[in-house]
């Protein structure tokens, strides 16, 4: 089975929905779709108070805000020439040019160049997906249980967010629920805090519930623009709202597996009381890197470097070659273990091309 089947399975209603609203919109205005349109010339694009900034994405197009003003725009043909291996041309941050129709339709014209991106590789495994861009910060939303913590899928996402030009936070949320958890649960939690803290990444403990840790995450997102990310059920919805008093859908989790309810369905790029922007997303159920290469693995260990230089061989790969000092350093607690079981799951699907991405 398809690892992002689950995930796809929830919001395949949306897709037959999205499906009918685009043939649909098509269907009233086929002048809007035409690949055969041409690109207007400089000046006509190039006029300030057309620039704005794509909010969200549905079937019926892309809502564009333009200083305050939303447009539901399509795109022009033209820009659909360039697709290649992007799964979506349009992604929600993104700052664009569009030529207003009507007082609230448009087309986009052009895509202004992008300074970060979020992405992974697609259902198809074949395209890079975006999630959101022109982003200052990745939120990397985890839970303590329920869903419980994936450290190798915070790598994932501290290499996505190296990769993107994003400065990365993780966020551990529902740590209420830590003093009834399973031993196991605890010690793993501690045993994250005490690898990934000394890397140097911020790490915010929090209780939506219970309040704890709220208003350091409200400080940090204040002025900027961030996106929350995460599986379905760590509370991404719940901590915009206990931030900035919003009011987004929360879901339950489901009794027997403790998954999410895949309640937030569609990426939205929201104003923060205060200043700054948060994109809420949907859940993931699984998240492939785009491209991903052995290098990026190698890089992105950065506790290894030092060490790399004592191995007997230059090319040595740190699994299970004689004299390894990354094995030795290993054996002394002197490399987190979190952090090398995750090197190997990635480094795996780095050289395999095999990607181990679910998380059920
Ligand atoms: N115990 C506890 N439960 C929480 C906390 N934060 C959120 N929840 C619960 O977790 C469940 C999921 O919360 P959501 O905010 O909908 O999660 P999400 O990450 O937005 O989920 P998707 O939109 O499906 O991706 C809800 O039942 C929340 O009430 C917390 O700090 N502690
Ligand atoms: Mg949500
Ligand atoms: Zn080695």
């Amino acid at each position: 089975m398809n690892h992002y089947d689950d995930e796809e399975a929830f919001h395949a209603q949306d897709r037959k929905q999205f499906r009918k609203e685009r043939k649909l919109a098509q269907k009233s205005d086929r002048s809007k779709f035409k690949k055969t349109d041409t690109p207007q010339t400089p000046q006509e694009i190039l006029t300030t108070e057309h620039k704005g900034r794509v909010i969200s994405i549905s079937g019926e197009g892309s809502v564009v805000d333009v200083g305050g003003r939303r447009y539901l725009c399509s795109l022009k043909g033209f820009l659909k020439k360039d697709k290649g291996l992007t799964k979506n041309l349009i992604a929600v941050g993104d700052w664009v040019y569009i030529n207003p129709a009507s007082e609230k339709e448009g087309a986009i014209v052009q895509v202004l160049e992008r300074t970060s991106t979020l992405s992974r590789t697609d259902i198809s495994g074949k395209k890079e997906q975006l999630i959101a861009v022109n982003i200052d910060l990745a939120i990397i939303s985890v839970s303590v249980v329920e869903p419980p913590l994936k450290p190798s899928l915070v790598d994932r996402y501290l290499i996505a967010a190296e990769k993107g030009n994003l400065h990365p936070i993780i966020v551990i949320n529902k740590i209420d629920l830590l003093p009834e958890a399973s031993f196991q649960e605890q010690e793993l939690y501690a045993q994250f805090l005490s690898s990934y803290e000394p890397l140097g990444y911020p790490i915010l403990s929090i209780s939506t519930k219970e309040k704890v840790g709220i208003e350091s995450l409200r400080q940090l997102l204040q002025g900027k623009t961030a996106v929350f990310s995460g599986q379905s059920g760590v509370g991404k919805s719940s901590l915009l709202n206990a931030c900035f008093g919003l009011t987004l859908k929360i879901g339950g989790l489901t009794q027997k597996t403790a998954k999410g309810a895949h309640t937030t369905t569609m990426a939205e790029l929201l104003s923060l009381p205060g200043g700054g922007y948060c994109v809420d997303t949907p859940g993931i159920r699984s998240f492939s890197l785009w491209k991903l290469k052995k290098e990026d693995v190698i890089a992105h260990f950065h506790e290894f470097t030092s060490l790399k230089k004592k191995c007997k061989f230059p090319d040595c790969s740190h699994i299970e070659e004689p004299e390894c000092a990354v094995l030795a350093a290993l054996e002394k607690n002197k490399i987190a273990l979190l952090r090398y079981q995750s090197y190997r799951v990635l480094l795996e699907e780095a050289t395999s091309g095999l990607e181990k991405t679910t998380w059920s």
